[in-house]
């Protein structure tokens, strides 16, 4: 439990209580065995009283030795046995009572999924390194144990520093609300053993993951959550400027290259992170965003492993339909020239396997394993050239108008029609192998910016839907209290035959 060696003063019973009974028991023995010296100088000092006497003196101390070394001995040993067994059931007690706070801690946090996700270098761990409010002492495994069951004694990271400052070690009083650091990186953390839901945004070069995140982020802060009478806060300083930038953004309707830094020690993603807090939610929420340059997918060029492909509850595969080479030969005309400018470049095909590799570098998962984690493909930039009246809201609406027999729910309808777009233009492999590697995915269509970029404010539609489908996968509570869109439990197949029949 708490092997780790901590800056801290270590329980009487674990600590100063054996030196205790150690000298102690050594006292005993000790003041046993000199009575047999005196004995002996009894024996010797005889000597000089006559014969007779020293006959009878010596029987009587011989006789006392015996009793000294045989009762004596049984006496200390069982005033010995009886501090031992006092001792070790205080031990024991003291370490059943510190198990079982130690257990109602760990089942607290593995129940309610807390966990720390570095917003920085993306390594989980359960409980950070805390640090000691009087004088900053690392605190690595602050949990109940020999330093304490409720509270531990800080000793300072030089002993002899005699902080002394008192330190709650549980969830129930107050161990969140001490300053963190994560125990890989440093990086100060504020999660306060929150219910992290980690979704990274993943695709090619320009498809649109940035626009999709500034777009979900405006709509979930400045709409969704008020509407739900959710209060948001951001993770920090740093995270409420990412937020000034998508408000500009958001406002202008542009988008900025995200770069992967060219200083490798710079972490490749950035999470913007933000608090959701709630009444369904205790402990509240904290969303991690995750946006990567596309760039890392292509180039294999990232600064660092992305872990949190390895605990993140639902992934977003952003798709440029523009980068589909039959769609951009047919659409190229249609298209502003910002728009061709915006193209992505990537096969997508390419985008998939070197993200799968990914996947598997960081989860070291099989294929198998790794396609528990639901996907949400998200077709994006479909206010160009049509493409909204093939996979958008109105062509939706029009299939189930047409057809309500087979198609009834929407989001099941939008899945078909996406599937059925990338089947004909010549992503049937892509589809194969999404299918394949993710036995949790559903296809979405939206646009983020609802226009040309630089055009004017954004106007999204159908971003929302893929974010509330993941973040209900990633979290009961969440899907109980954000449903504005339905979504049925699995995504029926419906061969293209059946709609081709009458359609
Ligand atoms: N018409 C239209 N264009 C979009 C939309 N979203 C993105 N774009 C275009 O695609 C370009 C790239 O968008 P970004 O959001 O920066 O793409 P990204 O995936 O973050 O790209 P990298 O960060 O470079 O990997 C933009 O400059 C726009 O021209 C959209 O919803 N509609
Ligand atoms: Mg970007
Ligand atoms: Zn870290
Ligand atoms: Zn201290």
């Amino acid at each position: 439990m708490a092997s780790i060696p901590q800056p801290a003063v270590k329980s009487y019973f674990f600590g100063k209580g054996y030196a205790d009974v150690g000298k102690t028991i050594k006292g005993a023995w000790q003041r046993n065995f000199a009575s047999l010296g005196k004995i002996k100088d009894n024996i010797s000092n005889a000597r000089y009283r006559g014969k007779f006497a020293f006959v009878f003196l010596l029987i009587l101390n011989v006789l006392a030795m015996l009793a000294v070394i045989v009762f004596g001995s049984i006496m200390t040993a069982a005033v010995s046995m009886i501090n031992i067994a006092v001792v070790l059931v205080m031990m024991i007690g003291v370490y059943i009572g510190f198990s079982l706070i130690w257990l109602t801690d760990r089942i607290y946090l593995m129940r309610k999924r807390i966990f720390t996700a570095c917003h920085e270098c993306k390594e989980k761990s359960l409980i950070p390194t805390y640090i000691c409010p009087g004088c900053g002492a690392k605190h690595t495994n602050l949990t109940p144990g020999v330093y304490g069951i409720l509270r531990r004694t800080c000793l300072g990271e030089n002993p002899g520093s005699g902080c002394g400052e008192v330190l709650p070690t549980t969830f129930f009083n107050g161990r969140r609300n001490l300053e963190a650091i994560c125990p890989h990186c440093s990086t100060s953390l504020a999660d306060r053993e929150s219910v992290p839901i980690c979704i990274p945004i993943v695709g090619g070069r320009s498809v649109g993951k940035t626009a999709f995140i500034t777009a979900f982020s405006k709509e979930f802060i400045g709409e969704v959550a008020p509407s739900k009478s959710w209060e948001t806060e951001f993770y920090n300083e740093n995270k409420a400027n990412i937020y000034k930038e998508i408000e500009q953004d958001y406002l202008s309707g542009s988008t900025r290259m995200t770069d992967r830094p060219q200083d490798i020690n710079k972490a490749s993603s950035v999470s913007f992170s933000f608090f959701v807090k709630g009444v369904p939610f205790t402990p509240e929420r904290l969303v991690h965003v995750y946006d990567i340059a596309g760039e890392v997918f292509t180039d294999n060029s990232e600064n660092e492993m992305q872990k949190q492909y390895e605990y993140c509850q639902g992934i977003v595969l952003m798709i440029d339909p523009f980068a589909i080479p039959v769609v951009r030969h047919r659409c190229e005309t249609q298209l502003a020239p910002e728009d061709i400018a915006g193209i992505g470049k990537a096969d997508i095909n390419g985008i998939v396997d070197s993200f799968l590799n990914k996947l598997r570098e960081v989860t070291g998962l099989s294929d198998k394993k790794m396609s528990s984690v639901p996907l949400a493909v998200v077709i994006g930039k479909i206010d160009s050239a049509g493409l909204a009246t093939e996979v958008g809201d109105s062509a939706v609406r029009v299939l189930m108008a047409a057809r309500p027999d087979k198609f009834t729910d929407y989001y099941d309808t939008q899945d078909y029609l996406c599937r059925k777009f990338l089947r004909e233009n010549g992503m049937e492999s892509f589809l194969n192998n999404v299918d394949l590697k993710f036995k949790d995915n559903r296809f979405f269509s939206c646009t983020a910016i609802g226009h040309t970029r630089d055009q004017g404010q954004y106007h999204p539609q159908g971003v929302l839907a893929p974010m509330q489908w993941l973040f209900g996968k990633a979290d009961a509570k969440m899907a109980q209290s954000w449903n504005d869109a339905k979504f049925s439990k699995n995504v029926p197949k419906i061969e293209a035959a059946e709609e081709g029949a009458t359609a």
